[in-house]
């Protein structure tokens, strides 16, 4: 295990970190799922930051990550990121699934954020299969720590016993 990866159960919008990582899509203009429960949780400020950096930048392609506030949340900031619809695995899914993890964990930085917690990306609605999710995902999160030493702690926040399960087994490999 990684000292500086965390695991737990739970609802991500609870947590006491320096930013939060939200499941978007490329609209940003909110939807079901964890995306769902973040921007209720942490009320209009967060929708009006995201229009306001789609009217800037166009939408947020998959793979990529902007950054707002965390409005009412006790995060100092939401991390948006866009994660492959599965799609059968050859459609390059593996690689832009790694592309969420890695470019928000270089925004972070940049943030000067020290704690950051992720939910399990494209799991949900987009269907990706959550073994080969977690372990993207692990592959990404320990490759980044390897080779930046300012993050303090990356946690990954599953939602479902079986996410647990299948991180726990992945985590307890490094
Ligand atoms: N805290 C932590 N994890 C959660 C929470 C929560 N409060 N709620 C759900 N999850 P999903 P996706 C888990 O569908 O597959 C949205 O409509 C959930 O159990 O939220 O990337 C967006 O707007 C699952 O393991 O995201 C997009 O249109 C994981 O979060 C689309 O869904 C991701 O599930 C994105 O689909």
């Amino acid at each position: 295990m990684n000292k500086r990866i965390e695991l737990l159960q739970g609802d991500i919008t609870k947590l006491y970190v320096d930013a939060i990582v939200n499941a978007a899509n490329s609209s940003l203009l909110g939807g079901g799922g964890v995306d769902g429960a973040i921007h209720r949780a942490g009320g209009k400020q967060i929708l009006e930051e995201c229009r306001a950096i789609i009217a800037h930048q166009g939408r947020c392609h998959t793979g990529e990550a902007v950054i707002t506030s965390g409005g009412r949340l006790p995060a100092k900031y939401v991390i948006h990121t866009v994660g492959p619809v599965w799609n059968g695995g050859k459609k390059n899914e593996a690689e832009l699934l790694a592309n969420c993890y890695t470019h928000s964990l270089q925004l972070a930085v940049e943030h000067s954020v020290k704690t950051i917690a992720f939910p399990n990306i494209s799991t949900g609605v987009y269907r990706y299969p959550k073994t080969e999710a977690a372990q993207v995902a692990v592959d990404a999160v320990n490759a980044f720590l390897q080779q930046n030493t300012f993050l303090d702690k990356v946690t990954f926040i599953c939602f479902d016993a079986e996410n647990l399960t299948l991180y726990e087994e992945l985590l307890n490999k490094l």
